[in-house]
């Protein structure tokens, strides 16, 4: 398959017309940043070594329980979507893995799959497992998941979702993946349907015997969800839940951040501070939300939420710095647009917020901090979030040979329509083929 975005002869003539003017604006800005004492080059560098991974679930369009509107040329299978993966990389230059879903991504040859990835520039982050749905088609997996999974009252539902995990874990080795994302959404629909503290204990039992499974360089992600699907109780309903299944599970085991997960208005970026203290922050699945687990594209409803969250990453970076640096990761459906052009979009937005957090004074924060000074203090975030960090985000992708203006550059290369040409329509919801 010919993969235009991918091929660097045809994103170099889609720079040619772009360069002179973006070395102009560059320019410009270094000096504005050097009045302030920032090297721009510094962050140009910081900023090109970022990476977050591309959902491979997110290629497809998405849906909601009342209807699924197709886009077309959708992926067929994970190779198709790993081509997918693969133009936004080129792109962007800062996707450069994927993260996979079991047993949406099920292949029979997982070297194979590895292999393709590879010759495409791409591996691979967290996999996921999926216990909240039934897998009627697969053969190991007789019993139903309608009453929960890791937390459900029989014994023989539990021990069918570990096993899943665990070849999770197998497939993700042969994958090259470290990491485990647990995500369930075994809860209940009405009070007294379930025992709050005997579901929190079996799912931490559960998770037990799966954290035995983990390679010793590996980790288990367990994600927290405030509702949906049960929609009176959830068994990890918030960070605290996280927080202390991890703690007891051990010390392969941490907290992963999605960002729609959270009631309404909580503070997302104390959160991360507080996960950060006990030492157990996972990482992070991107998106943005207005009311709920919109899972809108990342930076398009809330940027400066997002740029809040990277101001306590830096901080942790410029400072002490992560004994394991946070798995960073997009997890969002993408319901009316191009799920290319939309992953394409988060990927820059949240190098965007990076990049911003990258231009806080941190000396003089702290300075305003301790003398109790609110007003400059905010000031100091608003500086750097209203600072136009474009010209460094295309100075990085123009280095490293992907696009200055990626969305054009993917309109321009007429990959979708070269999709649509030669991909099945495919009208089943869900986030891949059960
Ligand atoms: C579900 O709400 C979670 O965000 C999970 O991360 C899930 O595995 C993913 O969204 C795919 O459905
Ligand atoms: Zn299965
Ligand atoms: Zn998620
Ligand atoms: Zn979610």
């Amino acid at each position: 398959i010919k993969i235009r975005p991918a091929d660097p002869d045809f994103r170099a003539e889609q720079n040619a017309a772009l360069n002179a003017a973006l070395q102009e604006d560059y320019e410009i800005l270094g000096r504005r940043m050097a009045r302030r004492g920032i090297d721009i080059e510094t962050v140009t560098e910081l900023v090109s070594r970022f990476g977050v991974a591309v959902p491979s679930w997110g290629t497809g369009t998405g849906g909601t329980r009342f209807a699924r509107f197709p886009g077309g040329g959708e992926p067929a299978n994970v190779f198709d979507k790993i081509a997918d993966c693969a133009v936004i990389n080129s792109l962007t230059g800062a996707t450069p893995a994927i993260s996979p879903h079991f047993p949406w991504d099920e292949v029979a040859d997982f070297a194979e799959l590895r292999q393709y990835a590879a010759t495409l520039g791409l591996g691979f982050d967290a996999v996921n497992s999926n216990t909240f749905q039934d897998h009627p088609s697969h053969g190991d997996h007789p019993l139903s998941y309608k009453f929960g999974s890791l937390s459900h009252t029989d014994p023989a539902v539990r021990a069918q979702a570990i096993r899943h995990n665990i070849r999770c874990i197998e497939a993700g080795e042969q994958l090259g993946s470290k990491a485990l994302t647990i995500w369930i959404g075994d809860g209940s629909n009405f009070p007294g349907q379930s025992h709050f503290g005997r579901s929190f204990d079996r799912y931490i039992d559960s998770v037990k015997q799966i954290a035995t499974a983990l390679p010793p360089d590996w980790s288990v992600f367990l994600e927290h969800k405030i509702y949906e699907p049960a929609f009176y109780s959830t068994v990890i309903q918030d960070w605290g839940s996280s927080l202390l299944a991890a703690q007891e599970v051990g010390p392969q085991a941490s907290c992963l951040v999605d960002l729609g997960h959270h009631a309404p208005n909580v503070n997302i970026e104390m959160i991360v501070s507080r996960l950060i203290h006990a030492g157990k922050l996972a990482g992070f699945h991107f998106n943005d939300s207005k009311y709920g687990d919109d899972d809108l594209d990342a930076g398009a409803i809330d940027p400066f939420r997002l740029f809040l969250v990277f101001n306590e990453l830096v901080d942790v970076e410029a400072g002490s710095g992560f004994a394991k640096a946070p798995a960073y990761m997009i997890d969002q459906s993408h319901n009316v647009t191009d799920p290319i052009e939309s992953l394409i979009s988060s990927a820059i937005e949240i190098q965007r917020a990076y990049a911003q957090a990258l231009l806080v004074d941190r000396a003089a924060l702290v300075g305003f901090q301790d003398t109790n000074d609110p007003m400059m203090a905010n000031q100091e975030l608003k500086r750097a979030f209203t600072t136009d960090v474009a010209p460094i985000l295309a100075m990085a992708r123009a280095r490293e040979g992907a696009a200055i203006e990626p969305l054009a550059a993917y309109r321009a290369s007429g990959y979708r329509q070269a999709c649509i040409a030669r991909r099945p329509v495919r009208t089943a919801g869900g986030g891949g083929i059960v």
